[in-house]
């Protein structure tokens, strides 16, 4: 539901979305040595952007890498080859994405078809036409900040997707997600793997007596003391309402257990606090390993089965 309002909220602003692109500064890298030619291009794009000149080859990849939205960059140069400054900008993680606009000379077929070939985005001939270079850099700009801005909502839906706003925690989907292709590299005999999954003792109760907030503040903290006392390695995710589920790689059922257990009297010996009241809180815990054969509803299954038991058996347990 929050996803969909989001979207439906990008939609709408997409046209100010456009209007906000066709405005933004550009920062833009120009690599020339020939300081009148230089001067010529700068001039111009600087009434609407910054345009950082660079006419050493090593600094310009360097500077490249660092937030330029737009490089331009002279193939007919005494000090350096054009073609290379452009191969290695493109080769680069951190600057492939910066879109290159080539000045060359009309004779320069070749290494214009090279220059195409290395990735390069744009050409443009001597003698500059104004006019024509601002388009250009317009074009190479608009594109640029569009698929920055399209990443960056995707990042953000995709932890929309994936993360539980009330603990921080991953949720369901993010667990399922990042244990299946785990669970599906297993050789199972070999390497173990175990998951577990907490569950609050009578958390109803607590809703009920304090409040749904402050039930919210309990889940948070029992979320926090999970991941403080988990390896890193573990996958933690808040798996249903006042459950949370643990995948733990390379772990037997006996080592899991040991590990849930104490989790489970940590959370039991150390009072929560919300609203200034001390609460104590108690967990039960299901733990299961993988078994040869066994698919992952089948282990979520028997993990299911021990948190039952551990339930039926008094609460506050762990039980594999
Ligand atoms: P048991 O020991 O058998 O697990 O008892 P329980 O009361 O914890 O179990 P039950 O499944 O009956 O109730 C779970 C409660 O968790 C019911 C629901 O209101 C509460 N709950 C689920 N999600 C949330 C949440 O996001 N915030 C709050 N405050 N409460 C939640
Ligand atoms: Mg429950
Ligand atoms: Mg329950
Ligand atoms: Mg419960």
């Amino acid at each position: 539901d929050q996803l969909l309002s989001h979207t439906g909220h990008t939609l709408a602003n997409s046209r100010s979305l456009l209007d906000t692109i066709e405005k933004q500064r550009g920062r833009i890298l120009l690599v020339e040595d020939h300081e009148l030619h230089a001067r010529k291009i700068s001039k111009p794009l600087s009434e609407r952007h910054q345009v950082i000149v660079e006419k050493d080859p090593l600094n310009a990849i360097r500077i490249a890498k660092s937030g330029i939205d737009a490089v331009i960059v002279s193939l007919v140069s005494e000090s350096f080859d054009g073609l290379r400054v452009c191969a290695s900008m493109k080769f680069n993680e951190e600057s492939r994405d910066v879109p290159i606009l080539v000045i060359g000379d009309p004779d320069d077929e070749t290494r214009f078809i090279r220059a195409y070939d290395i990735g390069i985005n744009d050409t443009i001939m001597r003698p500059v036409e104004i006019q024509e270079l601002k388009a250009r850099v317009q074009t190479l700009l608009r594109r640029k900040f569009y698929s920055d801005s399209l990443r960056e909502n995707f990042n953000e839906n995709l932890e929309m997707v994936v993360a539980d706003p009330l603990t921080g925690l991953g949720n369901r989907r993010y667990f399922d997600r990042t244990i299946e292709p785990l669970f599906d590299a297993l050789e199972t005999g070999l390497t173990p793997f175990s998951i577990m999954v907490f569950d609050i003792d009578h958390f109803k109760r607590v809703n009920d007596i304090l409040g749904h907030d402050m039930g919210d503040q309990v889940l948070k903290e029992i979320a926090a003391r999970l991941v403080t006392n988990m390896r890193a390695v573990d996958i933690v995710a808040r798996y249903g309402g006042e459950e949370f589920m643990i995948a733990m790689p390379e772990t037997r059922a006996s080592e899991a257990l040991v590990a849930a257990d104490r989790v489970r009297s940590l959370i039991a010996g150390t009072p929560v606090f919300v609203d200034g009241e001390a609460l104590q809180v108690t967990t039960s815990v299901g733990v299961a390993e993988v078994e040869a054969g066994e698919n992952l509803r089948d282990v979520f299954k028997r993990a299911d089965d021990a948190l039952y038991k551990a339930k039926q058996s008094g609460r506050n347990k762990a039980i594999s």
